[in-house]
């Protein structure tokens, strides 16, 4: 995508975030959703524009940027069509104003469905129940939380999630809620799926056919747990429902450094591989028990219809040049 016009003033907040998330230390499709949102607010608080077009042009370069920034988490868009869709206004203040309302709005209903889809994921785990997961997802967090406060004990055996280890986050998440946890090597899943009640997975985007893309490995566990007969059920607030989807388009998968999978020196010393390093996966429907949303649990293969509901048939491009 290219860059904004030269005379179009972006925040350096909105750069900041930008490359946080770029880098990964803004992470997590929920976590980029709201941070996306919260740079659209900073750019408006920064903005002095003079008319209402120059403010909706630097909001609109703003997008871009944060647009760009990782390809596969649909969460991304969905945010700043969401708080594209309320900016209304007929002076630069009413705009600004419009565009905080809005972020709020858009933050305040991301909690509430996390929340609301937590109590969902929950009646699925029973007391004594042990459950596997994969990197780190805080919808599938909400869950175990909740389910932790309903008062059931639960174990969980935590894949480190290679190359950035996410599971080190969830093993540490999930001891603070008092889970008691086993970490293992993302190649150990399989061995111990036959003591695991339930595989939970996050979602960076579900396609129209149910297909869930997550990162990458979940596919292999969801095959593995399909053989061993373990149910996964996927947690995802209906912001990662693809709408793109429904018209034939394909999700993105992020490729990224081939450092993360290995060093400089140690390439060297192993003969320079041709290294991949893609960051997602996609695990087709008949793989996935259930899809958990804020809305209740769907079959992956009716996902549609609650997608159709929720986004309509076509989406917009707010980041666009009008
Ligand atoms: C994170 C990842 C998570 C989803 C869901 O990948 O795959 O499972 O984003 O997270 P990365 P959440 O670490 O590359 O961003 O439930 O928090 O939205």
């Amino acid at each position: 995508m290219s860059d904004p016009a030269p005379d179009v003033e972006v925040a350096e907040a909105v750069h900041r975030t930008a490359e946080d998330i770029g880098s990964m230390e803004i992470r997590g499709a929920a976590t980029i959703a709201a941070a996306a949102a919260e740079a659209l607010g900073a750019q408006a608080d920064a903005s002095d524009a003079d008319s209402p077009a120059a403010f909706r042009a630097e909001l609109r370069a703003a997008a871009r940027i944060l647009y760009d920034t990782r390809p596969t988490a649909v969460s991304l868009p969905n945010a700043l069509r969401y708080v594209f869709r309320d900016v209304d206004g007929r002076t630069v203040e009413d705009l600004r104003e419009s565009v905080h309302t809005s972020v709020a709005e858009f933050c305040d209903r991301l909690d509430t469905a996390q929340s609301d889809l937590g109590r969902m994921g929950a009646n699925r785990l029973r007391d004594g129940d042990t459950v596997m997961t994969h990197c780190h997802s805080t919808d599938v967090l909400a869950c175990v939380e909740t389910a932790v406060e309903q008062g059931k004990s639960l174990s969980a055996y935590v894949k480190e999630t290679r190359p950035r280890n996410q599971g080190h986050i969830t093993a540490e998440a999930l001891s603070e809620m008092g889970v008691d946890v086993t970490l293992i090597v993302d190649s150990a899943a399989r061995r111990y799926l036959n003591d695991v009640d339930h595989v939970l997975v996050g979602a960076d985007s579900i396609a129209a056919d149910g297909s869930v893309i997550n990162k990458i490995g979940t596919s292999g566990l969801a095959v593995n747990a399909r053989d061993r007969g373990t149910p996964i059920v996927c947690a995802a607030q209906t912001i990662k429902l693809h709408p793109e989807t429904l018209t034939g388009h394909t999700v993105d998968i992020e490729m990224r450094a081939e450092e993360e999978v290995v060093d400089e020196e140690t390439a060297a010393d192993i003969g320079d591989p041709t290294v991949l390093n893609p960051a997602f996966d996609v695990t087709p429907p008949r793989y996935v028990d259930a899809i958990v949303t804020e809305r209740g649990q769907y079959p992956p293969e009716s996902i549609v219809t609650l997608m159709r509901e929720l986004f309509g048939e076509s989406t917009s491009d707010p980041w666009a040049e009008p």
